[in-house]
């Protein structure tokens, strides 16, 4: 099992890199297009191999490590996506951002610094926040939101459903987009509760001028009824899995 030290040498070494998971954009005026990826951390460790994140992210946030760690992720995601645009792959990027990195009123300047020193711009990337991350301490997230947005990222609520936000907070903070949890995704052809939850929470999102990405989609049928619900977006493994920078392009090819 890795500890601090062996994380804290892993990032100095550059050991922890983006994976890129499609989203399939289904409002795409041509047709569902692969439009944009969610950035997934992985830990390529020299002798234990691909090490998921499920494994590290918990200790990186209780070491602060989380910190230094969403800086390489959003530093290199931003490095790639400048690279496919100039090969002329036009995509987005989400990244996951864990409350703890979001508490100093400059991080907005230094993120956005940070990413266009990389050739790339905040428009480009939207920054996925869980709902319980967001509304720990409203008016402090609430300030600190508001500057990432002016700075021009894009704010998604991650996990939506699962958190313990009021509708209040949800209405107020500048997300552009709810994403809906896996856990009412999966099997909502079999559960008419999920069903109802699902149908519930596109409304919503509409209705406060948000667009909505449900995750998690693993079936054709799960597909097609996010699709007839009017889901603006949808990520999961029936989409593509979670693949490194390389294998993104054929990917996206192989998809349109
Ligand atoms: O990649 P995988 O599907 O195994 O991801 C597992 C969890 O780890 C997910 O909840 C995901 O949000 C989280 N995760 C992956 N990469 C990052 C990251 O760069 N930062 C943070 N904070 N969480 C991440
Ligand atoms: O919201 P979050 O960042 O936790 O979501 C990313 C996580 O979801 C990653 O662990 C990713 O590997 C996982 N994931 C992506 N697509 C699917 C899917 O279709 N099914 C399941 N079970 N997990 C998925
Ligand atoms: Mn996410
Ligand atoms: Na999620």
């Amino acid at each position: 099992k890795p500890d601090a030290a062996d994380l804290r040498k892993a990032l100095d070494r550059g050991d922890i890199l983006p994976f890129f998971q499609p989203k399939a954009c289904l409002v795409h005026p041509s047709g569902p297009a692969i439009c944009e990826v969610e950035a997934l951390a992985r830990w390529q460790h020299p002798q234990h191999g691909l090490i998921a994140p499920g494994e590290f992210i918990p200790l990186a946030e209780s070491t602060g490590m989380i910190l230094p760690l969403t800086w390489t992720m959003v530093e290199q995601s931003a490095r790639q996506l400048a690279q496919w645009r100039a090969d002329g792959l036009h995509l987005s990027v989400a990244i996951n951002i864990a409350p703890a990195v979001i508490q100093d009123l400059d991080y907005p300047d230094r993120l956005a610094a940070l990413v266009e020193r990389a050739g790339a711009s905040p428009e480009w990337f939207t920054l996925e926040i869980t709902e319980s991350g967001a509304m720990r301490d409203s008016e402090h997230a609430m300030d600190i939101l508001t500057r990432l947005r002016l700075k021009g990222f894009n704010l998604s609520c991650d996990d939506f459903g699962t958190g313990y936000s009021s509708l209040v907070q949800l209405y107020r903070m500048p997300f552009c987009e709810l994403k809906i949890d896996r856990s009412f995704v999966v099997d909502c052809i079999d559960q008419s509760e999920a069903r109802v939850i699902i149908r519930a929470s596109i409304e919503l999102g509409h209705n406060l001028g948000l667009s909505v990405c449900a995750e998690g989609v693993e079936a054709q049928d799960v597909f097609d009824y996010l699709h007839a619900q009017g889901c603006d977006s949808i990520q999961g493994y029936h989409v593509g899995y979670p693949v490194p920078a390389t294998d993104l392009p054929e990917l996206v090819r192989e998809a349109s």
